[in-house]
């Protein structure tokens, strides 16, 4: 079928909110239509991260980040900022000092903040929203992820990360953003954490689930769970990178070229039942993005096994829309 035969997707989620798309150079061109008629926000895929934006100290490098930018406002769309603090694809001169040793505390925060004052500052007015640290919580018995952020400035960081992005940006939503978000043991470290910035007077307007999920797990009803877990701090939930693979996390095979119809249906059922839990959620979920456009193109065709193709999202590899799709937009009827 063909894509421009069928109803629009952030048209069919008008009332609920926005579905966005990550993009990139190359997908603005490759995917443009597509884009244009399915998604009313975007995410740079890796445009925004710090080793694109700020490679050296003091060099900064704007052109793939401000023509995504630029496609977004003068598509009349919104964007989401992804993300000013992360340990991965981050520079290591951050914590270095000239001399090759370790940065003290002080100029790691000197640091951090010139870069979030620079970068959410030139996209004021473009990016409503920023993933303002990105990950920092443990997989582990541990509570904070062990990184050069905690390594060098202990927790500091992450507060100072959010109010040196408020003064910035003052319009801006500021989100903190992870992944395995609804299992139970993180979930309730994440809660602690926000619930500490909270606390102390920070601000932190939203909490973003990434969403990297498999038609096997997570459960509805542990997403569920979360989203009321979540709720009950009074900020803004968003899903910021949702993909469906269609391999559990542990599976490693590598033997399909093409997705099996049988597991096509699974992800439908999944994207089905994940929509329509989301769409009784709508007063607190302020946006929906999926992390990538079609699945010709997905970071999933080299995570977590390189080179192992996947087909995770809503449009097949000739761009025409999937099972998952009708039945996400499949209320409408
Ligand atoms: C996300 N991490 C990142 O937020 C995003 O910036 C990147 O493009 C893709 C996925 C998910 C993740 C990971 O990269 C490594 C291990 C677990 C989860």
């Amino acid at each position: 079928m063909n894509e421009t035969h069928v109803l629009s997707l952030c048209a069919a989620y008008r009332e609920y909110f926005p579905i966005g798309a990550a993009v990139s150079l190359e997908t603005v061109r490759t995917h443009r239509e597509l884009i244009l008629s399915h998604f009313n926000s975007l995410t740079a895929e890796n445009e925004m991260k710090p080793v694109s934006v700020h490679p050296e100290e003091g060099v900064y490098a704007f052109d793939a980040a401000d023509t995504l930018a630029e496609f977004a406002r003068t598509a009349g769309m919104r964007m989401r900022g992804h993300t000013l603090v992360w340990h991965n694809q981050v520079p290591q001169w951050f914590f270095r000092t000239s001399s090759g040793g370790a940065a003290s505390k002080e100029l790691v925060l000197s640091r951090m903040s010139d870069h979030i004052r620079t970068v959410a500052g030139r996209y004021r007015g473009t990016v409503y929203c920023w993933d303002v640290v990105n990950e920092a919580v443990s997989d582990d018995e541990e509570f904070l992820r062990h990184s050069p952020w905690t390594e060098l400035t202990g927790d500091a960081f992450i507060r100072k990360a959010f109010e040196t992005a408020h003064e910035a940006d003052p319009a801006a939503r500021l989100f903190y953003n992870d992944y395995n978000a609804v299992r139970p043991d993180k979930r309730e470290k994440i809660i602690r954490l926000v619930k500490s910035l909270k606390d102390s007077g920070t601000p932190i307007h939203g909490i973003g689930l990434q969403g990297h999920w498999n038609i096997c797990t997570p459960q509805t009803d542990e997403i569920r769970e979360a989203l009321d877990r979540y709720a009950e701090l009074g900020l803004e939930l968003q899903i910021t990178e949702l993909d469906v693979s269609l391999f559990r996390f542990e599976d490693h095979r590598t033997d399909l070229t093409e997705p099996p119809e049988e597991l096509l249906e699974r992800q439908a059922q999944f994207y089905e039942r994940l929509f329509a839990l989301l769409r009784g959620y709508r007063q607190v979920v302020t946006g929906v993005t999926f992390w990538g456009a079609a699945d010709d193109r997905t970071w999933l065709d080299d995570f977590p096994v390189r080179g192992r193709k996947n087909w995770p999202l809503m449009f097949d590899t000739g761009r025409a829309p999937k099972e998952a799709f009708f039945r996400i937009t499949g209320f409408l009827d």
